[in-house]
Formats: C-alpha cells, sequence, structure tokens
C-alpha cells in the first residue's frame, strides 16, 4: 500500500515535478536569502538559467559549515513569523545546527512520514511506541506527526528509560518501535534478564534508523522481537527523519522522498556527479522546503542511486543502505574502513554481543585498530566465569576458548576490512549503553 499517488509516479511525471519544484525553489531562495543571492550572483547565475533538471550541476553545494557559518538564522528563507517550529543537531563542536519550519513545512514532514510508516505496515490499527528522542531532535517529533497522520496510536515515551519502556511494551502492548536499532539491542538484553519473552508481545513492526546499521543487525533485531524491521533515513538540515524509507515487501534499499528532495552522487573528492548505481556522497537540494530550503546540501552519507519499479508498486529511486558517513569513515593505513563492516563479522559470530567499540591509535607511525567486543554470558560462564576477576579478558589469554574465539574474530575481520586488527574480549555489559544513536569510534590519534 502506499500513501500518496505521487510514490508511483512515471518517471516523466516525476521529472516534470521537480523540475518545476527545482524552479520555484531556486527563485524562492535567490529573492528572499542574501546568503544563496550572493552566492548565485558570483556564480552569474540567475533562477531562469534553470531550464532542465541537468542544470542543477551549476547550482552551488551547501554545506553544514555553511549552515554553521550562518548561525542561527541567517539561512532561514522565511520570516520569523513563518516559522513554526526550531530544531537543531547535538553538534559535538561548537554551535549546533539549527532548522526551521513553516506550517507547510510541518505538513510536508508528516506526509513523508506517513509514507514512511505506511510502507512498514503501519495503519490506525497500531500503537506505535516511539522510543526516538522528543525535543531539539529531529527523531521524537518526527515520528510523532507521521504515526499520528497515518492514524496509529502514538505513545511519547522519548528515549531512554529502559525499564519503563519494557513496562509499556507488556502493558500498552505496544505493536510498532521507533528507534535506533543499538537501544533495541540494549532494550532486549535488559528484557531478556528480566524474563520477558518478546516474541509473546504484540510487536510487529520496527522503524529504526538514526544511524547505521548492517543486515546483519537487522535479522538478529528481527528475531529477537519477531518483528519486521524497516530502515528509515533523514537528516535535521533536510527534515528530519523521513527523507528516505524502506518497504516492508521488499526490505532493500530506501526510497528517497525525491519529490521533495531531489538526490544526486558526487565523488566526495571531486565533487563530479556521479551515474546511477555508482557510490559517492549522497547530496540533497530541498525542492518543497520553506523555512531553510538547501542547494546541493553534501549530507557526508555514503550511498548510492537505483531507478526502478519496486515489488511495493513504488517508483521512488531507491538509496542503499547508508553504511556510515564519510566523516565516520577511518582511514588506517591506507585503507578505507567503516564501523559497520565490522559489525557485519561481529553479528555473524557466536559467544559475541553486538556491543563493541572501535579504537584508533597511533603506535609510532603506525596506525593501528583495536575492537573491543563483549562477549555473551554463556560464552563467559562457559569460558571461564569462575576465574574472571579483572575487566578484561586478557587475564584469560591462556584459556583455550577465549583465545581461539579472538583468533577467529581478528581473521574474519581481516577478510572483510583487509588489514588486521587486535580484538579485546570484554565481559557482558562493559561497553557503555546508548539511549539514542551508538557511539562506535573512539579515535585516540590525536592524543
Ligand atoms: O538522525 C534523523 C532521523 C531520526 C533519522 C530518526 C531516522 C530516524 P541527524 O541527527 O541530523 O538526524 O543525523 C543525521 O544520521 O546524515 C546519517 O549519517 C545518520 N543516519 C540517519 N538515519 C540513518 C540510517 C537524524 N537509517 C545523520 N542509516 C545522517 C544510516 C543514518 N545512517
Amino acid at each position: 500500500m502506499v500513501w500518496n499517488k505521487e510514490e508511483t509516479n512515471s518517471r516523466s511525471e516525476m521529472k516534470a515535478l521537480q523540475l518545476c519544484r527545482l524552479q520555484e525553489t531556486v527563485s524562492y531562495v535567490y529573492e528572499r536569502n542574501p546568503h544563496y543571492r550572493k552566492k548565485l550572483d558570483e556564480l552569474d547565475i540567475k533562477p531562469r538559467h534553470i531550464q532542465s533538471l541537468d542544470d542543477i550541476k551549476r547550482l552551488p553545494f551547501t554545506t553544514k559549515q555553511d549552515i554553521r557559518d550562518n548561525y542561527p538564522f541567517k539561512l532561514f528563507t522565511a520570516s520569523q513569523e513563518e516559522i513554526v517550529e526550531y530544531h537543531a543537531t547535538s553538534g559535538t563542536t561548537g554551535k549546533p545546527v539549527v532548522v526551521g519550519y513553516t506550517r507547510q513545512d510541518l505538513e510536508n514532514w508528516k506526509e513523508v512520514m506517513a509514507r514512511a510508516f505506511t510502507a512498514a505496515g503501519i495503519t490506525s490499527k497500531d500503537i506505535v511506541q516511539n522510543i526516538y528522542g522528543y525535543g531539539l531532535f529531529t527523531g521524537g517529533i518526527g515520528a510523532h506527526y507521521g504515526a499520528i497522520r497515518v492514524g496509529a496510536g502514538v505513545i511519547p515515551i522519548s528515549g531512554g528509560n529502559t525499564q519503563k519502556q519494557l513496562m509499556l511494551l507488556e502493558d500498552f502492548g505496544s505493536t510498532a518501535l521507533t528507534s535506533t536499532p543499538s537501544f533495541l539491542m540494549h532494550l532486549h538484553e535488559v528484557g531478556e534478564e528480566q524474563g520477558i519473552d518478546f516474541h509473546k508481545l504484540n510487536l510487529r513492526v520496527g522503524v529504526l534508523g538514526a544511524e547505521p546499521w548492517s543486515e546483519a543487525m537487522r535479522q538478529q533485531i528481527q528475531d529477537k522481537f519477531a518483528i519486521k524491521a524497516c530502515d528509515i533515513y533523514g537528516l535535521s538540515e533536510i527534515i528530519g527523519p523521513g527523507v528516505a524509507f524502506e518497504c516492508h515487501e521488499l526490505q532493500q534499499g530506501l526510497h528517497i522522498n525525491e519529490d521533495f528532495f531531489y538526490p544526486e552522487i558526487i565523488d566526495p573528492q571531486t565533487c563530479e556527479v556521479l551515474p546511477e548505481g555508482e557510490e559517492g556522497e549522497l547530496v540533497f537540494t530541498t525542492i518543497t522546503n520553506q523555512g531553510q530550503p538547501l542547494l546541493r546540501f553534501r549530507t557526508r552519507d555514503i550511498t548510492s542511486l537505483h531507478y526502478g519499479t519496486c515489488i511495493c508498486g513504488r517508483t521512488l529511486v531507491k538509496m542503499q543502505r547508508v553504511t556510515g558517513r564519510s566523516d565516520d569513515m577511518l582511514i588506517i593505513r591506507g585503507v578505507n574502513v567503516f564501523p559497520s563492516q565490522i559489525e557485519s563479522v561481529i553479528l555473524k559470530r557466536e559467544g559475541v554481543s553486538p556491543h563493541y567499540m572501535v579504537i584508533v591509535e597511533r603506535k609510532g607511525a603506525m596506525d593501528s585498530l583495536r575492537v573491543k567486543v563483549e562477549v555473551t554470558e554463556e560464552f563467559m560462564i562457559k569460558a571461564a566465569a569462575d576465574i574472571l576477576k579483572g575487566d578484561e579478558f586478557d587475564i584469560l589469554e591462556d584459556v583455550s576458548a577465549v583465545r581461539s574465539k579472538k583468533r577467529n574474530l581478528q581473521n574474519d575481520i581481516k577478510d572483510v576490512i583487509g588489514i588486521s586488527v587486535e580484538v579485546h574480549l570484554v565481559p557482558p555489559n562493559s561497553i557503555q549503553r546508548s539511549e539514542g544513536k551508538a557511539k562506535r569510534i573512539e579515535d585516540r590519534r590525536g592524543e
């Protein structure tokens, strides 16, 4: 089932709609925003020069830095009276990135989120336990709007609060969950310890995203919770969650709401636009936003685009799941490494849990990778429960089960990423759990 008929537009209908909206957007920002007017004037581009979708290549890129430089509101294109909601990203350094929405922007957000929920199979019959954080983060409110638009009952519990989450799952009989995948793993772990049988709950679907997760992680979540887990992608700068979503029919690639957000893939080094199917950095031009429209915003996310008609009936272009951000990408001795590659190995192995941390260090002139992975309770009991005293398994080096587990993991990871790593097996629950997005990398090279 689709939510809007535009999701099944023919390619020519979609292109016509996109061109019309792109032209309106370029005129709109040129007339209303000094930053864009200056940039377009410098390139000698006037709105009337945008005659075809291909002309988008003439437009300047926008980066996170441009938004920061215009902090807080200088990139807004609507007046303060027209802005009805503000959000911001939790910038780790310096000022956050701010976004403003007009009433119409909120309407569009509800629509794209309703599409995502519908694609996951959520209807007015569902009770959605919304675990994304409410507040400046776009996850909670965005999912909230979408759930209401499809008529589902939303439980605005927000992130964290593991005990209450478990209680409501049982007592309210939630049928759908919205959460980061890493938090769901944590929820399952705690619930299992308390004897909850997740297969007996009413849950049937999860709409999960806000961070990279692997196919192996999806399989685990689906098995542990007995649900269908669909990916949802988005970023605050563009609208929040709902930029792209997976359908439950295929669960392969995310349909982009391309009548709202026009996608391109570029080579992050040369900025050249890449053809369909090639992997590169995802770039979006918002073609309906009024509060803070962005021309060719560089997301830093790495993916590829694929056109065609999906078995669900949608013709919206698909993007491959995002395996990592180009700024999450580690370059270790010249090799590009994403934490998600390591995750896919860990998840395939028995005896270890999906809680891990990748630590990068510099030893002399050489970068080295260390991967801390938690073993499962069962493994620990079997291997060495009675002699474990320290907080790392290294003292158990002479326990052969530990030694061989470590060696196997090291070999498997090396096979996938192409460089050797040192694996540290650590006891269950020793790696910090996140309430929202998981932090997987600790880069100590600057220390
Ligand atoms: O994470 C919006 C969101 C909320 C998306 C809830 C999905 C669900 P930001 O905090 O601005 O916004 O972070 C955006 O998170 O550029 C990606 O790097 C990453 N990201 C988001 N969704 C996915 C996903 C929200 N499904 C940044 N897979 C993006 C991989 C994702 N990475």
